[in-house]
């Protein structure tokens, strides 16, 4: 049966299809470089799932009753209430996105030194352990590095290896264990509620807190709903009520299944870990009944959250992607496997197996697509994260080599994506012809960013 969109359209954004000449100046122009090519010049847009979802007229209506009043607004007391009952917390702060929610975190967590243990750290979160003088730390399961291993639940976290990492380190060198849900940086894939019970097990035996990094909790328990034993005949609500009462705390970038543009979450039940928090989002984003957000923003994350929890909406959001992901795979282009919550994930090492990673296959294949289609996406091997040693000056390239075609959430068709699997598989056919990248101009920190390539040869 065909899985259509659940909604119809209510309000239309023109997209512009450019011209293969006209692409070929704007990437000249933007130093073969994705993040520097204007939106405008985008036809479809896959660069990533974060901030760019389409809200509802709900949410729409919402903004109307924003109260932007400085202190209480009534749009904190909605979201309060929201907060309590779709994830049982009492204690949260608003922040303007996922990383200052970590920020904090960390900074009333972490002591120079200290071990941070994850299924997967995400980039941002990766970088706020390590600026606060911490060592991050994964302990996925080992087959979430096998691309093609079809297990149902690729982000658990190894137990046995947090067990081995406790003893080894001691337990007051670490301060709190992370799961990220679903595990973005290994491809979109979640963790069953049976792993986070036993990782919840771990932590009470020796007395440490479990927080979530809950990005994408709606889309991880539809996955347990779908393929965990015993959940199927439970709501989704009752599954992210459950898998969060395992939780001491959780960050959340509400910018992915909070389906709007803007804001996070900071949340916890430790009553005086909450009152530092507060001063902390005082010092850095506001007053605790805004955080960092308008009044108006507030009302339409506390729609979101509930709107994100309709099995009909989260059928046909993982469905689409799922969509997608099967259009190519059926082609033979290599893929991360099982398909992922929230983005299908191409190998770029065997899509391009002549294109060496000093020569920014990931990129190759981005700058490459959005020639041939107009679309863009994110190159996420070696253009990303090859490390250059400060002192040997050896570089070190990553073990994957992907690009992640990052589905937005309710803002694309299904022929949209049939126009990019059309695309990919074109670029397939005529993959011996794409060439490397030689880097011409690299800064010193988050290269990827800001830096310009151009072809070789
Ligand atoms: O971009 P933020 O600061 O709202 O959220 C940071 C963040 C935290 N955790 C996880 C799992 C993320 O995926 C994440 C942000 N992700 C982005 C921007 C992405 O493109 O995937």
């Amino acid at each position: 049966m065909i899985l259509a969109e659940p909604y119809r359209i209510k309000v239309v954004e023109p997209i512009k299809m450019t011209t293969k000449k006209q692409r070929k100046k704007i990437l000249e122009e933007a130093g073969y470089n994705l993040f520097l090519v204007k939106a405008e010049d985008i036809y479809i847009d896959l660069l990533t799932d974060s901030g760019t979802s389409a809200m509802s007229h709900y949410q729409w209506a919402g903004l109307m009753i924003g109260d932007e009043s400085y202190a209480g607004c009534r749009n904190f007391f909605h979201l309060k209430e929201t907060v309590k009952e779709l994830f049982g917390f009492d204690h949260f702060v608003p922040t303007h996105q996922g990383r200052p929610a970590e920020n904090i975190l960390f900074m009333l967590t972490i002591r120079p030194g200290d071990y941070v243990p994850n299924n997967m750290h995400f980039d941002s979160t990766r970088a706020h352990v390590i600026d606060k003088g911490g060592v991050p730390v994964d302990l996925v399961i080992e087959d979430a590095y096998d691309i093609e291993k079809e297990h149902p639940f690729k982000g658990n976290m190894d137990v046995n290896k947090l067990e081995d990492f406790i003893k080894k380190v001691g337990r007051d060198k670490i301060p709190l264990v992370m799961l990220t849900l679903t595990n973005n940086t290994g491809g979109g894939q979640p963790v069953s509620m049976k792993n986070i019970k036993e990782v919840k097990s771990v932590c009470e035996r020796y007395g440490m807190p479990l927080f979530f990094d809950a990005a994408r909790f709606a889309e991880n328990a539809y996955f347990i709903k779908e393929r965990e034993e015993g959940y199927k005949d439970k709501s989704v609500r009752e599954i992210v009520y459950e898998m969060m009462s395992y939780a001491d705390g959780f960050t959340m970038s509400c910018k992915k299944d909070g389906l709007v543009n803007i804001g996070g979450i900071l949340a916890m039940r430790d009553e005086k870990l909450f009152e530092r928090a507060k001063q902390l989002l005082i010092l850095m984003e506001g007053f605790p009944t805004y955080g960092g957000l308008a009044g108006r923003d507030l009302e339409a994350l506390s729609i979101g959250l509930r709107e994100v929890l309709d099995e009909a909406y989260l059928r046909w959001r993982v469905g689409q992607v799922r969509y997608l992901g099967e259009k190519l795979r059926k082609e033979g282009i290599p893929i991360v496997l099982p398909i992922g919550g929230h983005a299908v994930y191409i190998d770029i090492k065997r899509f391009l197996p002549h294109i060496p990673q000093s020569q920014f296959p990931d990129n190759a294949f981005a700058t490459s697509l959005y020639l041939e289609a107009g679309i863009r996406t994110a190159a996420l091997g070696s253009t990303a994260f090859a490390e250059k040693d400060k002192e040997t000056g050896k570089v070190k390239y990553p073990k994957l080599e992907l690009v992640r075609l990052t589905i937005p959430r309710r803002v694309y068709t299904n022929s949209h994506m049939d126009y990019v699997a059309e695309a990919v598989i074109r670029l397939y056919k005529e993959r011996d012809k794409i060439k490397g990248l030689r880097i011409v101009y690299e800064p010193e920190i988050m290269r990827h960013f800001s830096a310009r390539f151009e072809p070789i040869g």
